[in-house]
Order: structure tokens, then sequence, then C-alpha cells
């Protein structure tokens, strides 16, 4: 049960951040638009927001859920793999503060983001990218082995498309992920139930249960109806703009 979620807006110079995908400049009125609809959706889940203003230092800071993981036993402040985010880590540890009492850390040459960290009550998948190294992965697994939580590693250096471990795969609750056709079969997913995602709709896999909801990226039928047909209170949003800056659902909070 989630009972809060930390935001913070696009900024002025969001389409001045990092992005590998080819969709276009994103229209920053329209992502403060988005971004506002994913935080009223957030309250209609029942989430008190900290709402925390654009941060036009760092383009990427909308994206707030690579500068932290939050556990039930506390906050670990990550080590981002790209330079140009570092200093997003000092400004979440404020807000984060009022929640929680001391911080652990991902050290160098561990680097982490937010975004390769998928739980699953009891299990954590880290995935290893292009932003996250063994060496990061490998401090996070050894604290949470501290907290009882089992990590598996999943690398996904060779999986094209995906930015992050989350950009292709969701934990859904009950035991249940939805992944791309690269990481439907991957066996840290054993044994599992596991909703593949149709190749066209990739990006629709980055979805966030929330409580009784599940947050969805607007635009992919597929996906929608088999979730819909299993069950799920389906909150459907635009992201567009955040999609192509490589910014999906989960991104966009801290929940906790
Ligand atoms: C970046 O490249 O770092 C940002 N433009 C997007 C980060 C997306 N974060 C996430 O999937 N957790």
């Amino acid at each position: 049960m989630f009972r809060r979620a930390i935001v913070r807006a696009p900024g002025p110079n969001f389409a001045e951040g990092l992005t590998t995908v080819n969709l276009g400049v994103p229209d920053t009125e329209r992502a403060l638009a988005q971004h506002a609809a994913y935080c009223e959706a957030l309250e209609r889940c029942g989430l008190a927001l900290t709402r925390l203003p654009a941060d036009v230092r760092h383009a990427d800071a909308t994206f707030v859920e690579d500068t932290a993981v939050l556990t039930p036993r506390g906050a670990i402040l990550t080590r981002p793999g790209a330079a140009s985010r570092a200093g997003e880590v000092e400004a979440i540890r404020g807000p984060l503060a009022a929640f929680y009492r001391g911080f652990r850390t991902i050290e160098a040459p561990g680097t982490l983001d937010g975004g390769d960290v998928c739980e699953a009550e009891g299990l954590m998948l880290i995935g290893i990218s292009a932003r996250t190294n063994e060496a990061g992965a490998g401090q996070l697994a050894a604290l949470m082995e501290e907290e009882g939580i089992r990590c598996a590693l999943v690398d996904i250096r060779e999986v094209p498309g995906i930015l992050h471990l989350k950009s292709g795969v969701a934990y859904l609750g009950d035991g249940r992920f939805v992944a791309i056709d690269a990481l439907v079969r991957h066996p840290a997913l054993r044994g599992c139930d596991v909703v593949p995602v149709d190749p066209s709709e990739a990006y629709a896999s980055n979805c966030v249960r929330v409580n009784s909801r599940l947050l969805f990226a607007a635009g992919y039928p597929r996906l929608e109806t088999e979730l819909r047909r299993l069950g799920y209170d389906l909150l459907r949003l635009e992201m567009s703009e955040f999609q192509k800056m490589d910014g999906g659902l989960s991104c966009l909070s801290l929940r906790f």
C-alpha cells in the first residue's frame, strides 16, 4: 500500500534533457499538462503528493524515480549513470529527509538509476543497463539482502529499445508481471505469471500499480484490453511528451 509520492514538475528546459529515441522535440507546455494529469491520477489512487518545483539546473529532474530506491526499511540514494543527472541526487535528499531518517548510498564506481529497479514483494529485479553498472547493482543487492529481499540481476545491455529495466518490465502485484518479448522468458521471471507485450506496444509495459489502480499509457489498445480482461482498474494517461525523452509512467514519481 502506497501512501505518498514525490513528484517534480518538468522545467522550461525539459526538451534539453537526454534522449535516445527519435520522436521529435517535446512540447514543454503539453508536458506540463500531462504531468498535471499524472499528479491528479496519483491523488485519485489515494496518495498524498510532495510537489517539488522544476529544477532548471537539471533538464531531466522530472524523472525523480532515478534518484532513489525506497523500501519499507529506508531510502537509498542512487548514483545515476548519466553525468548530467548526478546533481539530482542531492536535490532529492532534502525532500526525502522529511520522511526518512538517514540514507544509504550507492558509491563509486557503482552507478544505479532507480528506473533499473523493479520491486516485486520479496524479490527485486535489478537491471544492468547503459546507466546501472555491475558494481551499482551489486551494492544495491547487498543492501537489499540485509533487508531479506532476494535480488536477481537482469542484463538489458543487449536488449534494443529500452533505456532502463522498467522500460520493459513492470510488476502488477499478486505475483504477476508484464514484460516485453525480449524479457518474457528471462530466468529471473521463471515461475512467475508474465503478461507478454506485443512488440508494437513495448512502451506500454511501463505501467505502475498504485494501490487498487494501474497507471497505464494511453494509445496501446491490445495490452489495455488484456489488462482490463484480467481485472485491473486502469487509469489511462497521455505520455507522448515524456516518451520523447525516454521517460515512462514509473519515472515520474517516487512512491512510498
Ligand atoms: C534520461 O535519459 O535519463 C531521461 N531523459 C529519462 C529517464 C527515464 N527514467 C526512467 O525510466 N526511470
